[in-house]
């Protein structure tokens, strides 16, 4: 950790704290409970991780990507899935931030930096989940507004969120014809589907987004007509970095269990830390985790200066991290036995968080397709 700056350090260890205080002790009843702790959520925006990317002229904490890769990493420790969420609420709040007019960013930064406001993000469709240009949900020019029309799947946080970033389709097909919306909850013709049933993330909601017949005022639309397709593109650069810290802190978390738990069980007369053969399974668990988190700070750096390479370095921290994140939290798993496959001691819980990471913020074939294109300069 020593390639940390003072500050950086301490931004480490206070949002650690907040994991070990506020996310760990209730994250396994949180999973069961399905239960999506909003006023622990307001709590970390005290802390300034409502809108860690927002300038503070608007109540942000004006922090950069190598500072919020050491954020997620820490908060995952305590609950991949709140620290997922959080991860989303800050893409939402710097889009925001990023592209909206001087009057959207002083009406909804504030609430969102707060936390008052939580936020979604509803890109994918029904039927456009990896190929996101394809998507169909209409907005119409009504006077000087809009109406939108479409419905948003697996939208987290949906049904809580008080703001959605809506992908719309305003012109012809492909990525140039889709805008970016900013949705309030309270706007007529704007529900919700059912909560899914999920095999991880189950701290946090997951509902279709249905908007029937949704007037906005002109004033809705984020950034210019037709630019929506890459305003939701850059987002998810940041994104997939968080989505890959969530994945470091859940892996790192399940090593540790491992190794207290190998110290305390014993069998064939002796403990089992003792076995050279678990120490090396310790051992590589460590080195893969610290490789990936060499690459996400590489990336979170490239993104930070944005260098043309950073949607690439981002999709390769995103597929690489993720991945090695899941390997090494289901190897934490194996190494306690029988007990972790059960509930109270926490490691399943974090194996099926992590296992989404591989799918969602575009899924890992998706990370490779953007890595490829990158290469062969398609
Ligand atoms: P598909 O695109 O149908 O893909 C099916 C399979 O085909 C995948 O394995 C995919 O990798 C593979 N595939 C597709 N195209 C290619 C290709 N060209 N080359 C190789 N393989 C390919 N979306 C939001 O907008 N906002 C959210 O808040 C949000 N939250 C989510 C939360 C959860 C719990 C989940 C499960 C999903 C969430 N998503 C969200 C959606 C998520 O981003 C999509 O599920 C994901 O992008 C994949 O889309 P799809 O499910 O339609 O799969
Ligand atoms: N950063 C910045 N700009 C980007 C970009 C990126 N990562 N990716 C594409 N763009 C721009 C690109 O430069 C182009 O701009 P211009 O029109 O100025 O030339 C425009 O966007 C269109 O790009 P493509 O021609 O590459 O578009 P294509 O349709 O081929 O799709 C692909 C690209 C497959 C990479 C994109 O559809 C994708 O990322 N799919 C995965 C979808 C996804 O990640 N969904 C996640 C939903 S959110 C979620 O899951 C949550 C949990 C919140």
């Amino acid at each position: 950790m020593h390639d940390l700056s003072e500050d950086q350090l301490a931004i480490a260890e206070t949002t650690g704290e907040f994991a070990r205080e506020h996310l760990a002790p209730h994250a396994v009843e949180w999973d069961q409970k399905k239960h999506f702790p909003v006023d622990v959520l307001r709590k970390a925006a005290g802390l300034g991780l409502g809108g860690v990317y927002v300038g503070e002229k608007h109540g942000g904490s004006g922090l950069t990507r190598q500072d919020g890769v050491l954020i997620f990493e820490a908060l995952a420790t305590g609950c991949p899935s709140i620290a997922a969420y959080l991860s989303i609420h800050n893409m939402v709040a710097w889009m925001v931030d990023q592209y909206g007019s001087e009057r959207q960013r002083e009406q909804w930064l504030p609430g969102l930096c707060s936390m008052e406001y939580l936020a979604s993000y509803c890109l994918t469709e029904p039927g456009a989940g990896s190929d996101a240009a394809a998507l169909s949900t209409k907005a119409v020019r009504d006077g000087d507004g809009w109406v939108l029309d479409g419905v948003k799947q697996f939208i987290s946080g949906a049904g809580a969120s008080q703001v959605y970033v809506v992908m719309a389709r305003t012109g012809g097909p492909g990525p140039g014809g889709i805008s970016a919306f900013l949705v309030d909850r309270e706007d007529a013709g704007l529900s919700f589907g059912p909560n899914e049933h999920k095999m991880g993330w189950n701290a946090q909601p997951t509902r279709q987004v249905i908007l029937e017949g949704v007037r906005l005022p002109a004033d809705r639309l984020l950034g210019e007509e037709g630019g929506g397709f890459r305003i939701a593109m850059s987002g998810l650069n940041g994104g997939r970095l968080g989505i890959a810290s969530c994945s470091l802190g859940g892996a790192q978390e399940a090593l540790e269990r491992a190794t207290r738990y190998l110290k305390d069980r014993q069998a064939f007369g002796a403990r089992l830390l003792d076995s050279q053969a678990l120490q090396f399974k310790l051992a590589d668990m460590a080195i893969e985790l610290e490789a990936a988190r060499a690459l996400l700070w590489r990336a979170a750096g490239a993104l930070d200066r944005k260098d043309p390479r950073a949607p690439q370095l981002c999709a390769m921290a995103k597929r690489h991290v993720t991945d090695t994140g899941f390997e090494v939290a289901n190897a934490a798993l194996q190494l306690h036995g029988g007990y972790g496959y059960l509930a109270e001691y926490g490691l399943e819980k974090i194996v099926r968080d992590l296992r989404v990471h591989q799918i969602l913020e575009g899924t890992n074939e998706i990370m490779r397709v953007i890595v490829a294109r990158g290469l062969i300069g398609a």
